[in-house]
């Protein structure tokens, strides 16, 4: 696995491990006031869409539709506290705003819906259709000769999804070197542990057995998830896969590892001590 990078500058990492506390903190926050939604499966990505939002990918804010920008895709679509996070928090739309998750009307639905929030690239929520929809913006940006990147991020459990590995092998095909999906290994699903209800390991042989690139990061450390998200930049030839080892609910010791913690909203005495912890850095 990749480790800390020496060569990182520190303060850069300090930085992104700061944006990643406030995004877990507006995570359990807004799925505290809607009483309802994802809080695991965010968190257990936050360092991650942390390093893309605030590093890594080249976007706009003033100009969310900009050509050439890269794109995101949330293929985990039920993770988008994690996205609506960072989307705010990154100036694409007020941060009180995150309080209407869920509410009828709201931009801020219980999985993203491209038309009604800027910074959005894709519909997603019904498992491995984003990242079928991320390897066909792939496919458009080598046959315009674009030269973003496409990010999409899964879950462990959405591996079981037959269609992921139709697109993986059509990534393949299309040589797509500028597609890069990150797999959130935290090993849970909603219902139990990914490896008792589909064993799908070796995930990195299998991806590699695609004729994909894999590489293995410990998913909380920030500096080997830049660099390994920095390595994936480059033209290979293949498509990119990350495959990131994370603990579902990391940061908030009562949800880490905890089944139950996948779809559960926080009481206030829960959201009161989350969030402290939280601010403690924890995570
Ligand atoms: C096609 C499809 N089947 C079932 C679901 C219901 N569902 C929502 S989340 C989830 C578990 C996902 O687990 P994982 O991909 O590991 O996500 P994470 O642990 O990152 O939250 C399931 C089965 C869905 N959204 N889409
Ligand atoms: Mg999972």
């Amino acid at each position: 696995m990749t480790g800390n990078n020496p060569e990182m500058p520190v303060g850069r990492i300090a930085s992104l491990e700061a944006h990643a506390r406030d995004i877990r903190r507006e995570i359990v926050s807004m799925v505290h006031a809607a009483q309802s939604g994802h809080c695991g499966g965010s968190l257990s990505s936050a360092d991650i869409v942390a390093a893309l939002y605030f590093d890594i990918l080249n976007i706009d804010p003033a100009r969310p539709r900009m050509a050439g920008r890269d794109r995101f895709v949330l293929s985990k679509g039920h993770a988008c506290p994690v996205l609506y996070a960072a989307l705010a928090l990154r100036g694409y739309l007020p941060v009180e705003e995150l309080s209407t998750l869920r509410r009828n009307s709201s931009r801020l639905q219980g999985h993203p819906v491209a038309p009604y929030l800027p910074g959005i690239d894709a519909t997603t929520g019904s498992l491995g259709m984003g990242f079928g929809q991320a390897v066909g913006m792939a496919l458009e940006a080598k046959m315009t000769g674009a030269g973003h990147t496409v990010y999409t991020l899964l879950g462990d459990g959405e591996l079981d999804e037959g269609l992921v590995w139709e697109a993986a092998a059509s990534a393949a095909k299309f040589k797509l070197d500028n597609l890069v999906a990150i797999i959130d290994r935290n090993n849970l699903q909603n219902d139990g542990y990914a490896d008792d209800i589909m064993p799908m390991e070796p995930i990195d042989r299998k991806f590699e057995a695609f004729n994909w690139r894999v590489i293995k990061i410990e998913g909380h450390d920030m500096s080997a998830i830049v660099t390994a998200l920095e390595s994936a930049r480059t033209r290979s030839g293949k498509p990119t896969c990350i495959i990131a080892h994370t603990v579902k609910g990391k940061g908030v010791s009562f949800m880490e590892d905890r089944r139950e913690w996948h779809g559960k909203a926080p009481s206030d005495e829960e959201k009161a001590k989350a969030c402290a912890e939280i601010a403690g850095g924890r995570s």
